[in-house]
């Protein structure tokens, strides 16, 4: 699908000499097996292993060598990388399709940094907010603001979907150790009335602070769910309430978009903002981390923030020898584009990381699944792979099967943490001993697999061993970090954020548009109105769309 014709010339990513330097290098490569590359080498697990804010990674489990590795960083270096890092950091308008800057890492600089946008500092700026969301979290935190009927919040909800949801969903998932235990969090994001239903149904109204996060405050579905927030606050609270004032306490905005927001009938007062140059992706760390801030604290949500500008930092600074985010993208470089590797798993083992998959699957995949370069041409080698995984130990007793032992290389990332925040003993082992043991095994597992001799050896007849043969040479990274704390989430989330970057501007695409949601909410827009035509009005779609429409209201009207 992204081939170009035969004759279209090359592009410049293929026309660089580590390119062709990788491609050959490859073919001497593929065919040793991680066995011997261990074997051949006692010091590799230290050489190509690096420790950098607060993350430890062991990626000597890479089919790689120090060639690797160099025509790697050659390539990075041949792709401008270090001239993009200082163009995104330097408030440049790299992101080109929608002519804006690219600056989240703004977001988390502390006050006496300075970062321009156009000759103004907008740090400033940032911590005005981050200022209006601490005297604001606090007031709700202690009870002092209050709702309607003067009664103190419990529950506060979130609507908002895409960047404005998976963000503060995951890290209010991931940091649920370090929230207020009594206040009830709720995430409601998708247009199914079913999300919203669910979400509320055991809420009291009186007490429950609804937070719109809409970057644009024109989303669909997020509207949709902030009308009928609307509408069952009313009725909760009772006929006669005032609109502007019920609303008014129990409704805050987080937008960019201040006209749309006062038209909803949400005072400006109560709005958070941010501006064009976070990306809704990129957003976790603005005023859309309010209910992030609500559930930790703002010190806690400071500690977050701090974490991510740790891995800011690093990027920016370390040579890339030396640098994780590079590293991890130019690993991820290899599989895709030399390995013809398809997906990538990113397996936590760590039961808060469970919505980090879902997460890193819009980070990665609404960043770099694209096929035009920044130079208008089509691409002609393969962008960004598939991102999926679930926490560990349970994909074991699932899909690891394939990742051991299918037909296709699957690259994972595990992530493991040293200390578990809710440490338990059994008789069979402390429970985290358990679950590490279970991530050291399982990348030993798929690098070194197990031989048919072997499993002969240990016992198995000779029609079973076959069956029972790993072959490995499979490729993991393991991260290992202390414990789980808003700081380190805040410097592993940074660490993917760069990677994306890393591997955007090695196959020369915009990380930070988004075309490709478009057409889907075009469509969305037009068919609406035809569910509720009479069943007789004219189609003019496909047949087979035609099709549905009248088999839907049907089925409707039965
Ligand atoms: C993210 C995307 C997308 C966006 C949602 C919500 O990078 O742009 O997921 O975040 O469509 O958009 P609003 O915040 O404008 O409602």
């Amino acid at each position: 699908m992204t081939s170009p014709p035969t004759d279209t010339p090359p592009s410049a990513l293929r026309l660089r000499p580590a390119w062709s330097a990788l491609q050959a290098h490859h073919e001497q490569l593929a065919p040793q097996h991680l066995r011997e590359l261990f074997a051949q080498d006692p010091a590799r697990a230290e050489r190509f292993s690096l420790e950098a804010a607060g993350i430890f990674l062991d990626y000597s489990k890479n089919r790689i060598t120090d060639e690797t590795l160099r025509l790697l960083i050659q390539l990075a270096n041949e792709s401008g990388l270090r001239e993009r890092i200082n163009a995104m950091f330097g408030g440049e308008r790299i992101n080109v399709t929608e002519d804006r800057a690219v600056l989240h890492v703004a977001l988390r600089a502390p006050r006496d940094q300075q970062i321009f946008v156009d000759g103004e500092d907008v740090v400033p700026q940032v911590h005005a907010v981050l200022d209006q969301m601490r005297d604001f979290a606090e007031r709700v935190r202690s009870g002092a603001w209050t709702g309607h009927t003067g009664q103190r919040i419990d529950n506060v909800v979130n609507i908002g979907i895409g960047g404005s949801d998976l963000g503060p969903s995951m890290a209010y998932e991931a940091l649920r150790h370090y929230a207020d235990r009594k206040l009830t969090f709720r995430f409601v994001s998708n247009v199914d009335g079913t999300d919203f239903a669910e979400a509320t149904r055991d809420l009291d109204p009186a007490r429950t602070l609804f937070v719109i996060a809409s970057k644009t405050f024109t989303t669909l579905e997020t509207m949709a769910n902030a009308h009928t927030a609307r509408a069952w606050l009313l009725a909760g609270l009772g006929e006669d309430t005032g609109d502007t004032r019920a609303v008014g306490r129990h409704f805050v905005a987080l937008s960019t978009n201040a006209e749309a927001v006062s038209a909803f009938g949400i005072d400006t007062a109560n709005m958070f903002g941010f501006w064009d140059w976070v990306g809704g992706r990129y957003s976790m760390t603005s005023a859309i981390g309010l209910s992030t801030m609500l559930a930790i604290g703002p010190d806690e949500f400071r500690s977050m923030l701090d974490g991510f500008h740790e891995m800011d930092e690093h990027f920016r600074t370390a040579p890339f020898e030396r640098n994780l985010p590079v590293l991890k993208a130019l690993l991820s470089i290899w599989y895709n584009n030399f390995f013809g590797a398809q997906t990538m798993a990113v397996l936590p083992y760590e039961q808060y990381l469970h919505r980090l998959p879902a997460y890193l699957q819009q980070l990665t995949m609404e960043s770099n699944g694209k096929q035009v370069g920044v130079d208008g041409r089509r691409v002609d080698v393969d962008t960004s792979p598939i991102y999926w995984g679930e926490p560990g130990t349970n994909g074991q007793h699932s899909f690891y099967q394939l990742i051991h032992q299918g037909t296709r290389l699957v690259p994972v990332d595990f992530i493991a943490f040293a200390n578990s925040l809710n440490p338990l003993v059994t008789p069979l082992g402390d429970h985290q001993d358990l679950l590490i043991a279970n991530v050291f095994a399982q990348a030993e597992a798929l690098a070194f697999g197990q031989t048919a001799a072997q499993a002969e050896a240990e016992g198995s007849p000779a029609w079973l061993a076959l069956h029972r043969e790993f072959d490995g040479n499979r490729p993991t990274n393991v991260m290992m970090l202390e414990r789980m704390t808003p700081a380190a989430l805040g410097r592993l989330v940074a660490l993917y954020e760069h990677d994306v970057f890393t591997q955007g501007v090695i196959w020369g695409i915009d990380s930070f548009d988004q075309w490709g949601v478009e057409l889907g909410k075009v469509l969305a827009k037009r068919i609406v109105p035809e569910l509720v035509a009479a069943s007789d009005e004219a189609l003019g779609h496909d047949t087979s769309t035609n099709a549905l429409i009248r088999r839907y209201r049907a089925l409707r009207s039965s």
